[in-house]
């Protein structure tokens, strides 16, 4: 039973609690209320707590945005705003659960302000130890920043990248050079200077010494053969990218890998060549790419911060609700003139519709930037893996698009492990294509191209597609057969052997002889992957001795 007993006092407190609880001044509402204080039993139907979630929304929100701004340790603001974005992100469109997780969010933040280095929203941010989030602050200027833990700004990979130029300028150049000793004498410093390279700033300021000292070599006439200029091409389109790549090492990578397979073999214009072309289509998509990722990062960047911006404007609109409320609430509790009553409750009643308005505008205003950040992540992450493989690109060989010597390494040893694991057997087939120097010379090396290419894809054709192709030299390709004997191994390349016999090589219209010889090994126990490659080259080799186009097996 209430203590109040008069309607007048019942109906002020009802009026009171209408603006204290912030429920919307209906008259259903109002009557709900009246009844509960008056001890009446209350009706059915009309649940007026159930309406709004009773939730200090203007508080919480206030809060938010104090602590977004207070320092606290470890804690930036672009952290708290990655946390706060992820749990907006997780949470979807459940209020309470949101009211729920922002006060955690805020615990977090207050009892990390101390515990420096401890991360805000620890689990969410780990798992997206990559997420583009981090973005949200500009990324610093790592060129004039040494890498962390590397103790030096050629981190890995740039390292491999100073030691590469290195090499190319003193195996590849330098002894081109003997005939203009100062110019070969000039390689050889540069080389040294490229090795003792320990930040970005050296490189770059190396990378601009070298491109004068190439035109030098180039207009000097030393550099004369075809092998030469090719190598002064490469450097020159290693140079010039070389302070772009400082920017992030991904872009390095794929690169670097083109180069060094270029220069574990002997070197000779058409693998220069062919270099050259894989490294320009590499540096191409990655341009794209990286333009795009740039472009999408930033955009999430702009997202997030207007996203926060929104929040403030919404705290805001009910902060200013609850300072009306609060008047609202004086003048009820002052008064016990039914008109006067009834004006307060038009006020309540404006107030309350005004703020609704603003918060309805406020939350679709937030769920469409959700949704615009969520779409710019997507891209992000969709621009990331189209880089990665890009990147993968340079596994293969650009010709034939079986792999090249990289990636036949990653996948050799895969397979040697799966033999073993399994106890299955493991053939290598060596093919090289017979009479290739002349098959070029006459009818040309464009010729001698789609012959590889024509051949590579029998060979896909043919075998089984859990076998790996790999393009092993010029016109040399290298066969793992997983779960084959030497007898299904010799058959397969018999079958291939048919295959090319049956499907002939067209040149310009003109049907060209084109075939091959192979040597088989089955690898046998322990046996290591140099050795079985080796007794299969033997084989192909006693191919070659008995009059050619004819498979061998290894003994
Ligand atoms: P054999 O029957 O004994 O194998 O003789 P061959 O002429 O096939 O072998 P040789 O090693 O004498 O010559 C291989 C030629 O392959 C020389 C080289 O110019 C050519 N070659 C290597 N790579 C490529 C390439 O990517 N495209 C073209 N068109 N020719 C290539
Ligand atoms: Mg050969
Ligand atoms: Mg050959």
């Amino acid at each position: 039973m209430s203590a109040l007993s008069k309607p007048s006092e019942i109906a002020r407190e009802a009026l009171r609690l209408l603006a204290s609880r912030r429920i919307e001044p209906t008259p259903d509402h109002y009557r709900q209320l009246y009844n509960e204080i008056a001890g009446l039993a209350p009706e059915a139907g009309h649940g007026a707590e159930g309406k709004l979630a009773h939730v200090a929304w203007g508080a919480l929100i206030r809060d938010v945005v104090r602590q977004l701004d207070t320092h606290s340790g470890a804690l930036t603001r672009a952290r708290k705003k990655e946390g706060l974005d992820q749990l907006l992100a997780r949470t979807g469109d459940d209020t309470e659960k949101l009211a729920q997780r922002l006060q955690s969010l805020l615990k977090s933040w207050s009892e990390t302000a101390g515990a420096a280095g401890a991360p805000v929203e620890a689990a969410a941010v780990e798992r997206h130890a990559e997420a583009p989030a981090r973005n949200a602050e500009p990324a610093p200027d790592r060129r004039s920043e040494p890498v962390p833990g590397t103790g030096s700004a050629c981190g890995d990979i740039l390292r491999q990248s100073c030691e590469l130029l290195a090499q190319v300028l003193e195996l590849g150049l330098a002894p081109r050079l003997a005939p203009a000793p100062g110019l070969a004498a000039q390689a050889l410093e540069l080389a040294h200077n490229a090795r003792s390279a320990q930040a970005a700033p050296e490189l770059t300021r190396l990378a601009a010494t070298l491109r004068p000292f190439l035109l030098q070599v180039e207009l000097s006439g030393a550099a004369g053969s075809d092998t030469q200029q090719g190598l002064i091409k490469l450097l020159r389109l290693l140079i010039e990218n070389v302070t772009e790549l400082l920017d992030d090492d991904r872009w390095l990578r794929g690169q670097v890998a083109v180069v060094l397979d270029m220069i574990s073999g002997p070197l000779d214009p058409a693998r220069i060549d062919s270099a050259e072309k894989s490294l320009k289509q590499v540096i191409f998509k990655q341009g794209v790419l990286k333009r795009g990722l740039a472009e999408a990062k930033n955009t999430f960047k702009n997202l997030v911060s207007s996203f926060v911006e929104r929040l403030g404007d919404f705290s805001a609109s009910t902060g200013d609700y609850q300072d009306k409320l609060d008047k609202l609430a004086v003048r009820i509790a002052s008064t016990d003139d039914v008109v006067e009553l009834g004006a307060i409750l038009e006020d309540v009643a404006r107030a309350t519709r005004q703020v609704q308005a603003a918060t309805q505008r406020s939350r679709e205003e937030l769920d469409l930037a959700r949704r615009q950040v969520d779409a710019a992540e997507q891209r992000i992450r969709q621009l990331e893996s189209d880089l990665e493989s890009v990147s993968e690109k340079v596994r293969e060989d650009q010709l034939t698009g079986m792999l090249n010597r990289r990636g036949l390494d990653e996948a050799f040893e895969r397979a040697l492990a799966g033999a073993d694991r399994k106890n299955d057997p493991l053939s290598v087939a060596l093919l090289d294509i017979d009479n290739f120097k002349q098959l070029n010379d006459v009818h040309g090396h464009q010729a001698g191209d789609e012959a590889l290419v024509h051949l590579a894809k029998i060979i896909r054709d043919t075998v089984r597609p859990t076998d790996i192709l790999a393009r092993y030299g010029g016109e040399e390709f290298l066969v793992l057969l997983p779960d084959s004997t030497l007898d299904d191994s010799m058959a397969v390349m018999t079958r291939v052997q048919r295959e090319l016999t049956r499907r002939f090589f067209l040149h310009d219209n003109k049907r060209l002889l084109v075939t091959f010889s192979a040597g088989v090994a089955l690898r046998a126990p322990n046996e290591s992957r140099d050795e079985v490659v080796a007794r299969a080259d033997k084989a192909l080799y006693q191919a070659k001795r008995s009059g050619k186009n004819r498979v061998a097996a290894a003994g």
